[in-house]
């Protein structure tokens, strides 16, 4: 790759990425060649300093703690301010995502969305039960219209609490309480962070930083958490699934359909169509032997998880996907989708096709989906890919490397399969997190970061951890990037720890969990919230032995996520990228000693992946002996041992 002086090893770990870059021609440009050909600035972005753009007698450019913007702003309003900006884009992005979910979801119980119809009944009623909504003698479709109608109504809620944050324990709902950050309402909260961040508003910096952590609950706790629950109502819970994944799964000779972003709905019709017999001889009547869906970032994860359909890559590949030639269209919706795929696409065959009426991208083709015309839409979509199979215009290069994958491991699974289908409990887990055969549990989640080598600190990370007892969940870009690594397997046990390996053993589970998507981190606070309730853990999240960590974070997305888990009492490190706060020693403070006073959990920066494992590590064993449990392990090894050799 002539345009980037790295070495091609050292910009990605994915094997499939790295053959099409070191085939890739001159005049073709990636998210890796920009990278190369324009650094960051650097205000504002690391330690240098911090830039203000919120009114116009700006950009105001502040180096030090001696300066202020014209207004008086300091490096520590303003740092706040900004991250407290990203906080709200990004919880904005997954709430809005939730609020389709809950329209869709009115729309189906109204008979009214073309070719959806409620998969999970059981679910439903959780989710209605949750809202306050009355189920007994009533319909399906009542409960599920009055759910979506109660789902909405929590966007718009002026006053009280949002329902959801009743799942989490007591003592954490009084924590929240006490400090007066729980959310009134979704939407409510993300704009009076964008009202106090404006200029002249609040210029306190942990009074922001308060309301930016409200915010983001409204994302995990809110937004994310209904949308994860619609999604399992409409197009059912999931339960591990096998898969294979990586570029290699692009079908030379079949039409290959690739769906990418983050909404569910059209692509989980697409994935479904991909069998139609009708469909199907058509591809034939062009020359193809059939048609392969195949899914890219959170998309592919919600259709990995549900019907199998093998993610060819998370975010650093959606370039690389087109450029083998072979894919004859790309459908995306919302979130992570590069612009970048407009002039990528005019380079090669493939038709773009954007869906929804938020994200549309000069030099697509906008094919609009609205809840009604799911299937209609699905299989136009389907037949504008067909005729473009004779239309390939490169030489087909799709590189030879695809790994197995087991995917879904949602919370009502994991009770399931730890307790067994009429006792479903978590019990198992606690105990073996208390014996030390688990030492905790950490989520290693989000991204990719063209800045950062593409998977490296994630699969470090994972592999470090499962090999030192801690149990691995897993969503988003992460999820994927273990699985093209080979180790979303029960095989990956050969890298577990002893302790982590005998639970693995005796449930069947592998040592790393995929959960999903970035809104499936929703899961994790469900499952962190009924290990509490189970008892013997502590009395809240913030005394489980568990971690967050973001290890090549990219997107706002990732803010708002690692705030929500601090906020609800969880170590959180984000490595790869600064986050926008480093140059203010004080705002570092509040985000780690004063949230840690406050809330129980804490969300900084550190830059290696090294010094994570050494931080999270040290932060979950600080928990265990909290908890007296951080003498155990190595007795009940030794009886392990001791009874398998009488
Ligand atoms: O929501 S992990 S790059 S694809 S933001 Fe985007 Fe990050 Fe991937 Fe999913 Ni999440």
């Amino acid at each position: 790759m002539s345009k980037d002086s790295r070495n091609i090893s050292d910009i990605s770990s994915d094997e499939a990425v790295c053959k099409l870059l070191e085939s890739i021609d001159e005049d073709i440009s990636t998210v890796f060649t920009r990278s190369e050909d324009m650094k960051p600035c650097p205000i504002g972005a690391t330690y240098s300093g911090i830039c203000c753009k919120n009114c116009s007698m700006g950009p105001c450019r502040i180096m030090s703690d001696d300066d202020t913007g014209l207004c008086g702003a300091t490096l520590a309003t303003i740092a706040a301010r900004n991250l407290a900006r990203h906080i709200a884009a990004g919880a904005s992005a997954h709430s809005d995502h939730g609020r389709d979910m809950a329209h869709l979801l009115a729309l189906t119980a109204e008979g009214k969305a073309e070719g959806l119809k409620i998969k999970d009944e059981l679910k439903l009623f959780k989710f209605a039960k949750t809202l306050g909504i009355k189920t007994n003698d009533r319909s399906v479709n009542e409960i599920a219209k009055d759910a979506a109608d109660k789902a909405m109504a929590l966007f718009g809620q002026q006053t009280g609490e949002i329902d959801l944050i009743h799942l989490a324990p007591l003592k954490r709902q009084e924590i929240w309480r006490k400090y007066k950050i729980v959310p009134r309402g979704i939407d409510r909260e993300v704009v009076e962070m964008l009202h106090r961040t404006n200029m002249g508003v609040d210029q306190d910096p942990e009074n922001i930083l308060d309301q930016a952590l409200r915010t983001s609950l409204t994302d995990g706790w809110g937004g994310s958490m209904i949308g994860t629950d619609i999604t399992d109502i409409l197009f059912n819970t999931p339960v591990p699934i096998a898969a294979r994944t990586n570029l290699g799964m692009l079908k030379e000779d079949e039409v290959n359909i690739i769906v990418h972003g983050h909404e569910p709905t059209l692509s989980e019709i697409i994935a479904e169509l991909a069998d139609d017999l009708e469909l199907v001889e058509y591809a034939k009547s062009k020359g193809a032997k059939g048609i392969s869906v195949v899914g890219i970032c959170c998309t592919a994860n919600e259709v990995l998880m549900r019907q199998g359909i093998a993610p060819v890559g998370n975010f650093l590949s959606q370039e690389m996907a087109i450029m083998t030639g072979a894919v004859e269209l790309m459908v995306v919706d919302v979130q992570c989708v590069m612009q970048a795929l407009g002039e990528l696409t005019k380079k090669y065959h493939t038709k773009l096709v954007t869906s929804s009426p938020k994200a549309k991208i000069p030099g697509a083709i906008h094919m609009e989906f609205h809840e009604v015309n799911g299937v209609t839409l699905a299989k136009e979509i389907i037949k504008l890919a067909i005729d473009n199979y004779q239309n390939r215009s490169h030489k087909v290069c799709i590189p030879d490397i695809t790994s197995d994958l087991i995917a879904g491991f949602s919370h009502e699974y994991i009770r399931y399969m730890l307790g067994g289908r009429f006792r479903e409990s978590l019990r198992p887990l606690n105990d073996a997190i208390i014996d030390g055969r688990i030492q905790g549990i950490v989520a290693i989640v989000g991204c990719n970061n063209a800045r950062v080598g593409h998977d490296k600190s994630n699969n470090y990370l994972v592999k470090e951890f499962i090999k030192r007892d801690y149990l691995v969940v897993q969503t988003g870009c992460g999820a994927l990037a273990s699985a093209k690594c080979g180790i979303l397997t029960p095989e990956a046990m050969e890298f577990a720890g002893d302790g982590l390996r005998s639970i693995c053993e005796t449930v069947g589970i592998p040592p790393i969990l995929h959960l999903g998507s970035c809104v499936d981190n929703s899961r994790i606070l469900t499952i962190a919230s009924d290990i509490v309730k189970e008892g013997g853990l502590g009395e809240d999240l913030s005394d489980l032995p568990a971690a967050g960590i973001a290890p090549e974070w990219m997107s706002e997305k990732a803010l708002s996520i690692g705030a929500y888990f601090a906020a609800s009492g969880v170590y959180v490190a984000f490595s790869g990228q600064p986050i926008p706060v480093e140059s203010s020693e004080e705002v570092k403070r509040i985000m780690t000693e004063g949230w840690q006073q406050k809330y129980g959990g804490q969300l900084e920066y550190i830059a290696e992946a090294e010094q994570v494992l050494e931080k999270v590590i040290e932060v979950i064993q600080a928990k265990r002996k909290a908890l007296k449990i951080d003498v155990k392990k190595e007795r009940v090894l030794m009886d392990m041992e001791a009874r398998r050799t009488m």
